[in-house]
């Protein structure tokens, strides 16, 4: 068989020693023959020679690598491998430098439908309410149901803060949703952004996940299978609906002016007023205390508490229901109607409480506090205005600093970018100079991340001096949004930014590990998760394939295995493959989500 050797280049005569230590990191999947193909080696000095091997040990190609010099996110020189001109489909090849050689990877077309698949099904692992059953997910995976009949009251008493919180009237029946992370908490405000993700992947590419696509309960009802997965989590997020009337007393206002050495986070709550809460959203559901881990959902021993309506969830519920009855119009009209309704009664009420923030203040779920909903006003005004063409969201919309202020990747408690790529997107009333002008601001931001890939040795569109809890999400945030410059542009440069993030997250960088289960030679296998615990039992499984950890956090490394890392490691190596390692290696659905779209664009090359 002839092989092209598409660049020729002498061996390098030195051989520094540091090249001996480590492998060239890759992507562990693989790449699609058209795509930008790039290995990173961590060695200093000249340029250094590599080869392209295959699986008998026959060189395909070879050249000299790029040296960067010293990387300050990895913490060491670096050189960068570029075997783009290889083309030629195969399995078992291997880039070897020195001697070293990466781990095996692969060349084909469609090498990102399968992780999109997996991505996707960790949503339904992650169902509250239901069994998860063998015949979807394998023996291995299932499980009865956790929290089958979740009818919650309000906490009510003292929290750790000692505040004292006077509970409601009522119960509700908040059955059901996703459980958000390695705990059994459900929380309203990441519910939004997860959600979100979904809906808008589904928007992009109604036909992508056609019914039966997946195994689900759901097959066969000839919807979509992803508005399937997401109406799971749309169904939760309106039951955590206050009813109409309900009178409650909470903190109203901003939180007091901050103590010497307090931090933003921790500061003391406003004053408990009595509002009118109805239609306002709680802000999660969760036990009473954190559970220990092991434990399976079925098994969890904790009172399950409806925790106090906050703004900033009630506006989450108010643009994820406004999504939902567009989407789901001419699908499930009833359903579409309904979502509508909820919409509307939850931006009044929170135009009515525009002030009630989260307190952080209570055991046994994590806080999600967030004290500017400025950005959760524009996007539920987005989405609602891009669903009902009414004037009063348009002008909430115009009346945003959000509408014209530049654009970062979005995150659970920065949701502005969410509401302009919908009005980018979605045909909507706006004139057409304002739709481009916000797709140029969102391909403005796209060519800020694509110039950060100077800045680092691995060559990912993300520049941090320290790296933030749920790390990967950002960077895969950051795909998104070149993704959706490549859509506008078609300009391939955006195409490369993406697969740069997701070269990184499977493998490309300077832990040598797939920082999703499954995929990859070494990839994670010890989430925190409390039923993916095979490592504390032998009798639990590992997590199922498709999971994306936090990934590397230098800024709140605030459990046991990360307070030891703390001051050692640089941003990119503050990780461990450890399941009580909750700053660093957690799953969560605002981190999977992302994935699921990135994957989902990687396969849909049009
Ligand atoms: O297991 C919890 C994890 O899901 C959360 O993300 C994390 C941060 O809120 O907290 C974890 O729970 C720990 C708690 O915060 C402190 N005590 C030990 C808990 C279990 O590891
Ligand atoms: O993703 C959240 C991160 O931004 C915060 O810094 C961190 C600490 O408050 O909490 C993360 O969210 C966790 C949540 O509080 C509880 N479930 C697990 C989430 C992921 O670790």
């Amino acid at each position: 068989m002839m092989r092209a050797i598409f660049t020729v280049a002498a061996f390098a005569l030195a051989m520094p020693a540091s090249a001996q230590e480590r492998a060239p990191a890759l992507n562990q999947l693989g790449f699609e023959p058209g795509d930008p193909k790039v290995a990173i080696v961590a060695v200093a000095g000249d340029p250094i020679a590599w080869t392209l091997v295959d699986a008998g040990g026959h060189t395909l190609a070879r050249g000299k690598a790029q040296p960067y010099g010293d990387d300050p996110a990895s913490g060491e020189p670096v050189q960068r491998i570029d075997f783009s001109g290889f083309r030629t489909p195969g399995t078992g090849y291997r880039i070897a430098v020195n001697g070293r050689s990466s781990d095996p990877f692969e060349i084909r077309d469609g090498i990102y439908a399968p992780l999109a698949k997996d991505a996707l099904a960790f949503f339904y692992h992650q169902r509250a309410g239901v069994p998860i059953e063998a015949r979807f997910v394998g023996a291995n995976w299932a499980r009865p149901a956790g929290h089958p009949h979740e009818i919650a009251k309000c906490f009510a008493g003292a929290d750790q803060r000692g505040l004292q919180w006077p509970g409601c009237d009522y119960a509700l029946d908040v059955t059901g949703g996703w459980y958000d992370a390695g705990d059994h908490g459900k929380y309203v405000v990441n519910g939004g952004i997860s959600l979100w993700t979904f809906l808008n992947a589904y928007e992009r590419r109604p036909a992508a996940f056609p019914d039966g696509s997946l195994k689900l309960p759901e097959a066969g009802n000839r919807a979509s299978d992803l508005l399937d997965e997401a109406r799971t989590e749309m169904e939760f997020l309106l039951r955590m609906q206050v009813p109409d009337g309900k009178q409650l007393s909470v903190p109203v206002g901003p939180s007091k002016p901050l103590k010497p050495g307090q931090a933003r986070w921790n500061a003391d709550p406003a004053d408990f007023a009595t509002i009118n809460a109805g239609g306002m959203a709680h802000q999660k559901v969760a036990d009473r205390h954190w559970t220990k881990l092991p434990m399976p959902p079925q098994d969890d021993p904790e009172e399950r508490l409806l925790y106090p309506p906050t703004t900033a969830a009630t506006l989450n519920l108010a643009a994820t229901a406004a999504q939902c009855a567009r989407l789901w119009r001419g699908v499930d009209d009833g359903f579409a109607a309904r979502c509508l309704k909820a919409a509307q009664r939850a931006w009044a009420a929170a135009r009515r409480n525009p002030e009630v923030y989260a307190t952080n203040s209570f055991d046994g779920s994590g806080g999600y506090g967030d004290s500017d909903v400025s950005d959760e006003f524009y996007w539920a005004a987005a989405e609602l205005y891009a669903t009902t063409g009414e004037g009063a969201y348009l002008a909430a919309v115009r009346a945003s600093p959000h509408f014209t202020t530049e654009i970062r990747e979005p995150g659970w408690p920065s949701t502005a970018t969410l509401g302009t790529i919908t009005l980018a997107t979605v045909p909507n009333g706006l004139p057409g100079v304002e739709v481009k002008r916000l797709r140029a601001a969102i391909v403005a931001a796209a060519n800020r991340f694509l110039a950060d890939e100077a800045g680092n040795g691995y060559r990912i569109p993300y520049v941090a001096a320290n790296y933030p809890w749920g790390s990967n999400s950002s960077l895969l945030n950051r795909a998104m949004l070149l993704g959706l410059a490549y859509d506008f542009t078609r300009d391939a440069k955006y195409r490369a930014g993406v697969i740069d993030a997701i070269d990184y997250v499977l493998g490309r960088n300077p832990i040598g590990t797939s920082f999703v289960s499954g995929y990859g030679t070494r990839a994670m296998q010890n989430p925190h998760h409390r039923f993916w615990a095979h490592s504390m039992d032998s009798k639990l499984p590992g997590p199922p394939p498709g999971v994306l950890s936090g990934g590397p956090n230098s800024t709140a490394m605030s459990d046991d295995v990360a307070a030891k890392m703390k001051g050692k490691c640089a941003p990119q190596k503050c990780w461990a493959d450890d399941i009580r390692a909750y700053a660093l290696n957690e799953v969560a659905i605002n981190w999977n989500a992302p994935l699921f779209w990135v994957a989902a664009w990687l396969d849909s090359r049009t």
